[in-house]
């Protein structure tokens, strides 16, 4: 049997381990990704390593989601980034420049290397044939340290495209059709591999659009074949040095199969709350759309943008409904600018935002009461948008332009005949807002605003681990559940004493003065817990306030990695019945919990409150145990560190 592509880029970056389903291995990273929510602790985590320069082929720092300086905490940030990346070898991308993803695809990826991003969306570059995982921002610190990095080989899945798209159905909606059969955690502990005929036809941006949202099914990464599309997207970005042609062997055997036929799809959409609420956009067709944005690291490349100005030009939008329009880098931007899309934009009676995430994680552009937002982006958890009580639906750039122009849900092959253009042969090639970092570190001073506070630490884990129940949740928990991001919240990234206050806020908004009540504890949940976003807040601010595990169904794969970093233990019921008897504030005692978190398997919970005890697993490899014994990764890798050879 023939390798696939997944297994051949492992390959070539083992450090150690076997490529064999759920089996512990390390990779060596070539690239790191940062984005200063995420990125402003894990610098902090780097300079507590003590490693003078980073140790990556290449290390980016992106400033895009903490862009309204409404206060001097977002601005202080920023300061902060561009100079400690400065100071340790990290390029910078200023604010302005662009989201994350868009800009590290156009500028940045390469064939064949691997990527490892603080943010659940570093799959993006999938889409040119790069291995390009999510982590939390420990990992990624680690990364540029030169370490490897830990994960259980995943089962890869091969996605078998067949036929072509047919006119105003798009690659989001490739992505929409895999959530809505294998739903939000049916990617768990794989990769997807597509692969068949029908990929020639898929464009680098469309490509990136699939392997972006497949985020959303909980997948490790995705990852597209690198051929003739990948050479001619590289030449036209002034990167033709950077190809390497990639394919799986004609023989090559999959994990799993699943089979997509491109002919036959048609527009789709993610109804609230969850991007796997998927339906056929003809089956909500008419609902009253109060709000439409166009942008995110999923949906704002030139081939987006292009789309929704050549499908409003010489229209406006409706009267009951606005537009937002975020080009997702400044090379869009400026593309846009030059060729006129830009003003048939502002004719159409769009509202252009900067290029960054935005509305996206809810930093401005919160939709009306109750109202419906029809957004190309990734996302629709409740609350996400700004105003709890909206209703969001996800969509492609076709969609949403054809429902901000009818003012109500409408499937874009109403509109007659599809807009056609062609991919530029050049794009703007101009990275003057990517700063080099300096030849003389030891000249830069990292500067430190007041937003910016010292790194908690956990201690090691205690003899017996006990406490109360403090909050009990359903299925589907997502990091925006446990730590909100928006407007008011996403400031305070650096500053985990502040940001701890709003812990579980939306759920409970009496969680932190519970937990602080009771010392601390345990937080109980159903499955696929944790579900999302990377940010390793939803760990470390929950362990600032005292929480010491949490029981649930399942995990999520980031949070789970992240509860590990920070020392906090990920338990499953053994039996999921014991969900049911268990209760809030109940007291749970874990005795000889150093013993069991060494053996890796079953502990005992004895709940004292309800006199009885009950068995969860906690499945940790050898070296996950050591990190929670330490108390969390930092301590562990000190302790490493220092012990004699
Ligand atoms: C998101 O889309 O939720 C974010 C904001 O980009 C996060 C990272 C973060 O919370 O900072 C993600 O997807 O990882
Ligand atoms: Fe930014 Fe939204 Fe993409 Fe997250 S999902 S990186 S917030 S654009």
């Amino acid at each position: 049997m023939g390798k696939c592509l997944t297994h051949k880029v492992f390959e070539e970056h083992k450090v150690s381990g076997e490529l064999k389903a759920g089996a512990e291995i390390a990779i060596r990273i070539d690239q790191t990704l940062t984005q200063d929510a995420t990125g402003t602790m894990s610098y902090l985590q780097f300079e507590a390593m003590g490693i003078p320069r980073v140790r990556t082929k290449l290390s980016v720092s992106y400033v895009d989601h903490n862009m309204l300086q409404t206060g001097f905490e977002n601005a202080d940030d920023h300061l902060f980034l561009q100079t400690i990346a400065s100071k340790y070898g990290v390029y910078f991308s200023r604010p302005g420049n662009g989201i994350c993803h868009q800009v590290h695809l156009e500028r940045f990826s390469v064939p064949g290397q691997t990527l490892l991003g603080s943010d659940s969306h570093t799959p993006t570059c999938g889409g040119l044939g790069m291995i390009s995982i999510g982590a939390g921002g420990l990992d990624v610190a680690v990364a540029m340290g030169g370490g490897p990095f830990y994960l259980n080989m995943p089962k890869v899945v091969g996605v078998h495209l067949r036929g072509k798209l047919q006119p105003w159905v798009a690659g989001k909606d490739i992505i929409l059709e895999m959530l809505r059969r294998l739903k939000c955690s049916g990617g768990t502990g794989k990769i997807f591999e597509y692969h068949g005929e029908g990929v020639a036809s898929l464009t680098v941006p469309e490509r990136a659009t699939v392997t972006n949202m497949g985020a959303e099914l909980g997948a490790t990464t995705s990852v597209f074949p690198s051929d003739d599309q990948t050479r001619r997207f590289l030449a036209a970005q002034g990167r033709a040095q950077d190809f390497v042609a990639l394919a799986p062997d004609p023989n090559a055997s999959y994990d799993e199969v699943v089979e997509i036929d491109l002919n036959t799809l048609e527009p789709m959409v993610a109804c609230p709350h969850n991007p796997d609420n998927v339906k056929k956009v003809s089956e909500v067709e008419g609902l009253r759309v109060h709000q439409v944005c166009i942008g995110s690291c999923t949906n704002s490349s030139y081939k987006d943008l292009m789309t929704v100005a050549s499908t409003l030009k010489g229209k406006t939008v409706h009267p009951n409904c606005t537009l937002a329009v975020t080009p997702g880098s400044r090379q869009v931007f400026q593309m846009i600018s030059q060729n006129g899309a830009l003003t048939d934009f502002i004719a159409a009676g769009a509202r252009i935002l900067e290029s960054a995430c935005g509305p996206c994680i809810g930093m401005g552009q919160a939709p009306p009461s109750g109202g419906v937002s029809v957004r190309t982006f990734n996302r629709n958890f409740e609350g996400r948008s700004g105003t709890p009580n909206a209703q969001v639906y996800l969509a492609s750039p076709e969609t949403a332009a054809a429902s901000a122009l009818h003012g109500v849900i409408t499937d874009p092959r109403k509109l007659g005949r599809a807009p056609t253009w062609d991919l530029p042969e050049k794009y703007v090639q101009d990275d003057s807002m990517v700063l080099t970092p300096s030849a003389q570190p030891e000249q830069i001073e990292v500067l430190r605003g007041p937003n910016i506070k010292p790194l908690p630490i956990n201690q090691p884990l205690p003899a017996v681990l006990g406490g109360r129940v403090l909050l009990k949740v359903g299925d589907d928990i997502s990091t925006d559940h446990i730590m909100p991001a928006g407007a008011k919240v996403l400031p305070l990234r650096s500053n985990i004493p502040a940001i701890s206050q709003f812990v579980f806020e939306r759920v409970d908004p009496e969680f932190a003065n519970r937990a602080k009540k009771f010392g601390g504890g345990f937080v109980v949940g159903g499955s696929n817990y944790g579900q999302g976003s990377s940010r390793e807040h939803a760990a470390l601010a929950p362990m600032f306030l005292g929480l010491k595990g949490v029981i649930v169904k399942s995990f999520a794969r980031i949070h789970r990695s992240n509860l590990i970093n920070f020392g906090l233990l990920p338990m499953v019921f053994a039996d999921p019945a014991d969900y049911e008897r268990i209760d809030r504030e109940d007291l749970l005692e874990i005795p000889e919990v150093g013993a069991a978190v060494k053996a890796g398997k079953e502990i005992t919970v004895r709940n004292q409150t309800k006199d009885r005890t009950f068995s969860v697993k906690l499945n940790v490899t050898p070296r996950e145990g050591a990190i929670l014994a330490a108390g969390g990764l930092l301590n562990y890798t000190r302790t490493a560190a220092a012990a004699p050879n």
